[in-house]
């Protein structure tokens, strides 16, 4: 896979002026830095920034040779209809990236001319977003999928992915990302692709989030979700994966359709809202807010149909939201993991997870 990464206006100052907003990695550092996520996923990568309107014009008709693009149009975003116009006419699937999150600086910002020709806006992940942006285009790649709505909100859409052949069974990914509007569905998309290689159909799901969600918006998302998934397709059995955040709503959820569900896996789940708003660490405040809004303060699981995995050095869910949560709730420890892993099919926990899965939707 060849893909083409273009930063447009200003983004040749990244790492000498406004690191508050933009962070602290140069330009040169970002091109390597990317250079080398490409490698890690077998993705070849080219490089061009420039800091007028028609340069970009360009470079994105040289980019209808490459099987994807990352645009970054900096302030171009909010003003040109040619550079959409460019992207829309040479047909490659296009994410575009924002380092900072423009949906919370001024108003302006939040408005995008060039998100409709992209298959995806990525925002506010700092420069990480650029190695989400690639993860994205090789999934997209992997294995054809419907995007459809689950309710009347924007956010309220969820991607199916079906297997060759007959399916085993239908899985529910829930995304994680502290229910903030920047995270998104497609933090569990590689999960998504591997179960439905393995044979499943995947529901992997978006929810209202932010200002927009909150407590119950972003839990009853869930739910009607996973209701309109098995009115849609009813037959195979149903299991649920949430990560981290999206591990505590598909716990939630699952304690709400007991009967509809075989087995719900909580990757580093978050179970304990007012623990994690005490701990004054990354994540506090966003547990203070659906606390707030009056969300449980911790979160059940279903007697027997439940299993948490959770990586022993989680820097951002402690384990004990797994090993606290109840007793008889089976959790398996990863020696040495961290929070993102989990969202790793190659990494050492997963042929465990899909082994459980196996049992439960046989
Ligand atoms: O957040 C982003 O990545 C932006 O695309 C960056 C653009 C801005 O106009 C967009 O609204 C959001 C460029 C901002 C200025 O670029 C600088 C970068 C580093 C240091 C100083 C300025």
């Amino acid at each position: 896979m060849r893909v083409l990464v273009l930063n447009g206006p200003n983004l040749n100052l990244l790492g000498t002026r406004e690191p508050d907003i933009y962070g602290d990695t140069t330009l040169e550092d970002l091109e390597s830095l990317i250079e080398g996520w490409g490698a890690d996923l077998g993705i070849e990568t080219r490089f061009t920034q420039s800091n007028h309107e028609g340069e970009v014009v360009d470079a994105i008709h040289e980019a209808a040779s490459a099987d994807g693009l990352i645009i970054n149009p900096g302030a171009l975003t909010h003003t040109s209809r040619a550079i959409g116009d460019a992207i829309s006419s040479v047909g490659v699937p296009a994410v575009e990236v924002h380092i900072s999150n423009v949906k919370q600086r001024e108003p302006w910002r939040a408005e995008s001319l060039v998100a409709p020709s992209c298959v995806r806006t990525i925002f506010g992940r700092g420069v990480g977003g650029y190695q989400d942006a690639l993860r994205h285009l090789q999934n997209r790649a992997a294995t054809p999928f419907d995007t459809v709505a689950y309710g009347p909100n924007r956010d309220n859409v969820g991607d199916i992915r079906r297997p060759d052949g007959e399916a085993y069974g239908l899985v529910v990914l829930i995304h994680g990302g502290l229910w903030r509007q920047e995270y998104e569905r497609d933090s569990t998309e590689t999960l998504a692709v591997d179960l439905t290689d393995r044979g499943y159909v995947t529901w992997n799901i978006e929810y209202r989030r932010g200002r927009e969600g909150g407590w119950p918006g972003s839990a009853h998302d869930v739910v009607s979700a996973i209701d309109f998934i098995i009115r849609e397709m009813p037959g195979p059995p149903v299991a649920i994966i949430g990560h981290s955040a999206g591990g505590h709503l598909g716990l939630w959820a699952s304690v709400r359709r007991e009967n509809l569900i075989r087995l719900v896996v909580g990757l580093a789940p978050i179970t304990d809202l007012a623990a994690l708003a005490r701990s004054g660490s990354v994540g506090s405040g966003d547990a203070q807010r659906l606390l707030d809004s009056g969300a449980p303060a911790t979160v059940d699981s279903v007697a027997g149909k439940t299993i948490l995995v959770h990586g022993e050095d989680d820097e951002i869910v402690p384990v004990s939201h797994s090993t606290h949560l109840s007793t008889g709730t089976p959790v398996e420890v990863v020696p040495g993991m961290g929070h993102f892993p989990m969202l790793d099919p190659k990494r050492e926990h997963w042929p465990r997870v899909v082994a459980e899965l196996g049992k439960a939707l046989a």
